[in-house]
């Protein structure tokens, strides 16, 4: 089944323990958060607008004698157009191939009806589930407290922790706990790989950050980000790039790129930097922004961004 995900590397070795394990959760509870602590490595975006994640990506944890692979997920919802009936039908999918859960909570929100949904899915694949309260760091323990007993009540776990993910809370134990329960398996991703997201996607997900954390309203649900081309000159270490930002409307496009400019300048110059530390070389960047209409009902557009 896990071959569907990724080929392994090596054959199994003896005592050497991995698996795939799905991240879930409704959006904005964490899940890019913790990918990023337990991987030690930005490989997801995060931000404060629900629905940041928009395709899986493997977040890799190589340990002595394990790897974990985890599968960072958009948030679980009911889709409302066809770009977020294909993020839930990427977390339908992720679900029954993997060999551990991870349950994510929030508990500076309580649990309600959007959980209990997410959580029946999960108990009703019959894979072990771990449950993590996130975001313990936002309320005392007079809360933690009565939210880890209604938690344990949603099903038939194998362990519970209260984290932090932002602040590194109880990770260590989380980590550990995971490893506990990984099969006997392969490699599958070579030593120093930490995620299965080439660079280019990676680049396009670091421009769409930036926009995300300096717009707001309906703009940020409207971004796509195109690279319309990225090459290392020969003999400099220098990246040209030429990246487009998609927006659905001309409003959208207007706050985008800002009075005289200065909103594409920021978002520009801040992903920049990102993306030089990524590539580890200087970056030329060609930022523009177009409107396509009603991209996230085409097909053919959702197809070009590889979603
Ligand atoms: N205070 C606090 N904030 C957190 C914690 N973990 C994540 N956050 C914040 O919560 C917001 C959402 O985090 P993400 O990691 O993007 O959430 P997500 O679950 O991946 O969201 P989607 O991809 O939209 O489903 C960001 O602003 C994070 O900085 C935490 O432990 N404590
Ligand atoms: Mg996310």
């Amino acid at each position: 089944m896990n071959d569907d995900i990724q080929e392994p590397v090596n054959d199994a070795r003896q005592n050497f323990r991995s698996g795939f394990v799905a991240v879930l959760g409704r959006p904005n509870v964490g899940k890019s958060t913790l990918v990023n602590a337990l991987v030690g490595e930005k490989v997801a975006i995060v931000s404060r607008v629900p629905q940041t994640t928009r395709h899986r990506i493997a977040g890799v944890v190589n340990g002595p004698g394990y790897q974990a692979v985890l599968l960072d997920l958009p948030g679980f919802q009911k889709p409302r157009d066809l770009l977020t009936e294909r993020m839930q039908t990427a977390v339908n999918t992720t679900l029954r191939e993997v060999d551990l859960i991870i349950l994510m909570l929030n508990a500076a929100e309580g649990i309600g009806g959007g959980d209990r949904f997410v959580s029946d899915a999960s108990f009703r694949t019959g894979t072990p589930v771990i449950i993590a309260l996130n975001k313990t760091d936002l309320v005392g323990p007079d809360v933690v407290l009565p939210l880890i007993e209604e938690a344990g009540g949603l099903g038939g776990y194998q362990d519970i922790f209260p984290i932090s993910a932002r602040k590194g809370w109880s990770l260590e134990e989380l980590k550990a706990a995971i490893v506990t329960r990984l099969p006997e398996g392969p490699q599958y991703f070579p030593e120093g790989e930490v995620s299965d997201q080439p660079e280019r996607e990676l680049a396009a997900e670091l421009i769409r950050e930036q926009a995300l954390r300096l717009t707001r309203e309906e703009v940020p649900h409207a971004v796509a980000v195109d690279i319309v081309d990225m090459q290392r000159r020969e003999e400099k270490d220098i990246v040209d790039l030429e990246a487009v930002i998609i927006v659905e409307r001309d409003s959208q496009k207007g706050i985008l790129i800002g009075k005289q400019g200065k909103m594409i300048k920021e978002i520009g110059s801040r992903s920049r930097a990102e993306i030089e530390t990524l590539l580890g070389s200087k970056v030329f960047m060609n930022l523009t922004v177009r409107v396509k209409k009603k991209w996230r009902q085409n097909e053919r557009v959702l197809g070009d961004l590889g979603l």
